[in-house]
């Protein structure tokens, strides 16, 4: 079984993280979103929030699985779970200098190949932190979120989105 992880905060998931790994799954056999804690960062969602918003969101795709992964190496965690590729999307030069490096540590390290797909260019803006920003000074963000996502950014408000 060929079988990718897509690493990432998802703080929160996002239409961009959803296409990349959409397109993953169309590529390997199985695909585990890894949702990571990094303990020095501070997160708007919990890691128990995350999960739950991917998991929702990805409940009916065969092949996509969802699971925590810890503070330790990704490339380790690659190496315990069998896992032949990280996929990585790619917004612009600035995200692939900051990949490269880390890809072929990671290569280096188990023999995990990084794969990268170019970001889909409705998504090219798309980051969580930005999103947070919009929505937090009142923009509307129901065309960048799964529904999944909204319901938790604006609790009790009529969601109509996807
Ligand atoms: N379109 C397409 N792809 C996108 C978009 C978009 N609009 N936005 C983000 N992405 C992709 C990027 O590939 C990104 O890597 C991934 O989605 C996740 O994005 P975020 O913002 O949720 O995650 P980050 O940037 O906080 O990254 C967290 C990681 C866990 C990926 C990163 O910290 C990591 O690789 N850690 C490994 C720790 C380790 O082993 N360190 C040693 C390295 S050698």
């Amino acid at each position: 079984m060929r079988r990718a992880v897509c690493p990432g905060s998802f703080d929160p998931i996002h239409n961009g993280h959803l296409e990349v790994i959409a397109r993953a799954a169309g590529l390997f056999d199985e695909v585990i979103v890894a949702v990571s804690t990094n303990y020095a960062k501070k997160y708007r969602f919990s890691l128990e929030e995350r999960i739950d918003m991917a998991r929702e969101t990805f409940a009916s795709l065969r092949g996509i699985v969802v699971e925590p992964v810890g503070e330790g190496l990704l490339a380790e965690y690659c190496r315990q779970r069998g896992v032949s590729a990280i996929v990585k999307g790619l917004r612009s030069s600035s995200d692939f200098d900051y990949e490269l490096p880390m890809a072929t540590m990671n290569r280096q390290l188990t023999g995990v190949e990084t794969v990268f797909l170019p970001a889909e260019s409705h998504y090219l803006h798309l980051s969580s932190t930005l999103i947070k920003e919009v929505f937090t000074l009142g923009g509307d963000v129901s065309d960048f979120v799964p529904r999944s996502v909204l319901k938790r950014l604006a609790p009790g408000e009529p969601v109509q989105n996807r």
